[in-house]
């Protein structure tokens, strides 16, 4: 029994099959069980004798066993550590990595500008109310702006903010001068999307608020900035314009020095292009928000992010930012 035993033993290769050997033999119904059990209809001479050869047959047996397991055992891990093991002369696969969105690398660009000129951030909700969108920026009751058809209400009180005008209120409000922030964020309006219009864009707001501000200094601030963003050759220009919030109030375009060559549908052959808009903070405004204008004066801007990106990349439709078409978006 013991050799037959042995030799199935030895014949196992996994863990599964050993296990069935040891069933066979030393299970509840195996063979040698089997055996000590029927001790019971012999003699008493020869019990002692059947039970130690018995007993002797059972050792050998479960030291092959032991003996067989450890093998088999040493023999899966070293298959294990094998399925397992890294080739690391393996070429690696390519990770795709995402990157900053287009719209978002020329708004960080932007602010560090202005960073870089003394600028903090600030921040406002997007949803807005009738009061920091309109009322506290001089914007007349009857102003086109309110209307239905091109601003978006959640209710009577309530608006997806325009512009990111309304957070100079809300800075002003919370803080004495000097102030100088910048505020870059969403805007909605009820516009039909074109090629320079989309309902969602972004603006980026500035505002500088002390004792003796000048239109020079806003002048000198825009040039620095336009400079910085589109290189040492380029040129502004003010033209007059109406701001309620703002008095006197320009638009600023700048030269279209990078559209000559193939042409740049922007500048229409005029060689200027509309940047943003901008003027001294409107008296009313000021006061609005608890500021003397007598001893304070201040400046404020507001530009086009999307159409800033689209003309310093020369990208001719808004629509390609949020369409989120990769051959586009790889370009940057
Ligand atoms: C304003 O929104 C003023 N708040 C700017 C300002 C701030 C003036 C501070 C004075 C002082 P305007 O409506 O012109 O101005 O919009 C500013 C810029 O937003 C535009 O020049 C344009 O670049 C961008 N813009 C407006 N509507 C859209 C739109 N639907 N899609 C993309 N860009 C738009």
């Amino acid at each position: 029994l013991e050799e037959v035993a042995k030799n199935e033993i030895h014949q196992a290769n996994t863990s599964d099959e050993l296990e069935k050997v040891r069933v066979k033999y030393l299970g509840k119904k195996g063979e040698l069980t089997e055996v000590l059990r029927g001790m019971g209809s012999l003699s008493k001479e020869e019990r002692p004798v059947v039970g130690k050869v018995a007993n002797i047959v059972r050792e050998g047996i479960e030291e092959a066993l032991q003996e067989a397991k450890n093998q088999i055992k040493n023999k899966e891990l070293q298959a294990k550590l094998q399925a397992e093991a890294i080739d690391v002369t393996m070429p690696g696969k390519r990770i795709k990595l995402g990157k900053k969105h287009p719209l978002m690398q020329g708004m960080d660009e932007l602010k560090e500008i202005f960073i870089s000129m003394g600028f903090q951030v600030a921040q406002g909700p997007e949803i807005e109310t009738v009061y920091y969108n309109f009322d506290a920026l001089n914007a007349p009751v009857n102003h086109p702006s309110r209307d239905m058809s091109d601003t978006f209400y959640i209710d009577e009180e309530t608006i997806l903010r325009t512009q990111t005008s309304p957070v100079q209120v809300r800075v002003m409000e919370n803080k004495k001068p000097p102030i100088r922030i910048i505020s870059p964020g969403r805007c909605f309006r009820n516009d039909t999307p074109d090629a320079t219009h989309t309902p969602m864009f972004h603006q980026l707001e500035g505002l500088v608020v002390d004792k003796g501000i000048t239109l020079a200094d806003l002048k000198g601030t825009l040039e620095v900035f336009a400079k910085y963003f589109f290189g040492n050759q380029t040129k502004i220009k003010f033209r007059p314009h109406n701001f309620p919030f703002t008095e006197p109030s320009a638009e600023i375009d700048a030269s279209c020095f990078k559209c000559s060559g193939s042409g740049c549908s922007f500048c229409k052959g005029s060689g200027w292009i509309e940047l943003l808009g901008a003027g001294m903070v409107h008296p009313n405004v000021l006061r609005n928000c608890g500021i003397d204008p007598e001893v304070y004066s201040g400046f404020a801007f507001g530009m086009g992010v999307d159409r800033l990106v689209m003309l310093k990349y020369g990208i001719d439709d808004i629509r390609l930012f949020f369409e989120n078409d990769m051959r586009f978006l790889n370009q940057f």
